[in-house]
């Protein structure tokens, strides 16, 4: 099941090495890859090279209102999976059909969110409540004290200051802005005229074609190299980082899928503007909520997607395009960041 996207995507980037279009057909469909796209200024990355050098900026950002988009057009595909966890199987025969839109490549990376921090004045909710639930590797003694060692409400952790009040975001412009809630994504969303991805859009450009991955394959290539950033080794006291990363990543280090587009699995977990109800899943997880302050309130739980550099072969196996988590709206993270859509009309 993975061997053919891998394949297909090595086919892609080799077309648009050539110069050509991509028009990756799936079942005799033509791609929902726009053909307008072989005239944009698509962003570049893919390898270790590409993304470290990358400012977080794409070219013509805020001259050119798609840039760092491409566009999808509308059309039918099959929401959620039968090889994954209960949680994302089908509802029914799980047909879903979406308009055409444009998505962003990457992840809203550092650079993107301070230029609109700069322009606006926006005030994160990290901000606003004080702190945001960060990762760290647990020692063996923080496991033993207490369930869920690895998360922890650090005051003064937000997007710019990722670790608490002593540090900061310089150098890593072209990480996923994360410690980001829902509104605070959509705050930027809106500022581009744009929209956060519903989970079917956001499912639909994530599988780019195809089926999407079984359960109990992990996203490697065909001489077995990782193609995300995920967690190898046992979550959550030992990352080897075989996949070069310890934590978050730069946006686009790794191949982009079909769509060209990057990391929709692993690095960041995405929001959706999906409430995480209905018939399509019944779970619940919340482990960042349990480390909050108590006095809190419990926002209402939405869809994330794609999983994030915490997902791991014995832990969360959520490395695929169908696979789903719940967060509160309202609650920052350090493994969570978005993307955002433009539809057609809009
Ligand atoms: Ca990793």
């Amino acid at each position: 099941m993975l061997r053919p996207l891998l394949i297909g995507a090595t086919a892609v980037t080799a077309l648009f090495a050539a110069g050509f279009s991509a028009a990756v057909a799936t079942r005799g469909e033509p791609s929902a890859f726009d053909s307008v796209n072989r005239d944009r200024p698509l962003v570049a990355l893919g390898s270790e090279r590409q993304c470290e050098r990358y400012a977080g900026l794409p070219a013509h950002w805020r001259d050119d209102p798609k840039a760092g988009m491409v566009r999808l057009r509308g059309g039918e595909f099959v929401m959620g999976s039968r090889s994954g966890y209960a949680d994302e199987r089908p509802a029914g025969d799980g047909r879903t059909r979406v308009g055409g839109f444009w998505i962003d490549q990457t992840d809203v990376t550092n650079a993107q969110f301070a230029v609109f921090v700069r322009a606006t004045g926006y005030v994160s909710e990290a901000h606003r409540q004080g702190g945001a639930v960060v990762f760290h590797v647990p020692t063996p003694e923080e496991m033993n004290a207490r369930d869920l060692a690895w998360w922890t409400w650090v005051k003064g952790a937000s997007w710019d200051h990722p670790s608490g009040p002593g540090s900061n975001i310089e150098g890593r412009g072209n990480l996923p802005v994360t410690m980001i809630t829902q509104n605070d994504a959509l705050a930027y969303a809106r500022w581009l005229g744009r929209d956060l991805p519903t989970e079917a859009e956001w499912e639909y450009a994530g599988k780019a074609g195809h089926d999407g991955a079984d359960l109990d394959a992990a996203p490697r290539d065909a001489s077995g190299k990782p193609t995300a950033n995920y967690w190898q080794g046992a979550f959550p006291v030992l990352d080897s980082h075989e996949d070069g990363h310890a934590g978050l990543a730069p946006v686009g280090c790794y191949a982009a899928n079909d769509f060209r587009l990057y990391d929709m699995i692993g690095n960041a977990w995405e929001w959706t503007k999906d409430p995480y109800t209905g018939p399509h899943q019944s779970h619940s997880n919340g482990d960042t909520a349990a480390v909050a302050p108590p006095a809190r309130r419990h926002d209402t739980p939405m869809v994330i997607k794609g999983g994030s550099f915490l997902c791991s072969r014995d832990y969360c196996v959520r490395y695929r395009a169908s696979s789903r988590e719940q967060q509160e709206a309202d609650l920052p993270a350090s493994h969570i960041g978005f993307r955002t859509v433009l539809r057609d009309g809009a």
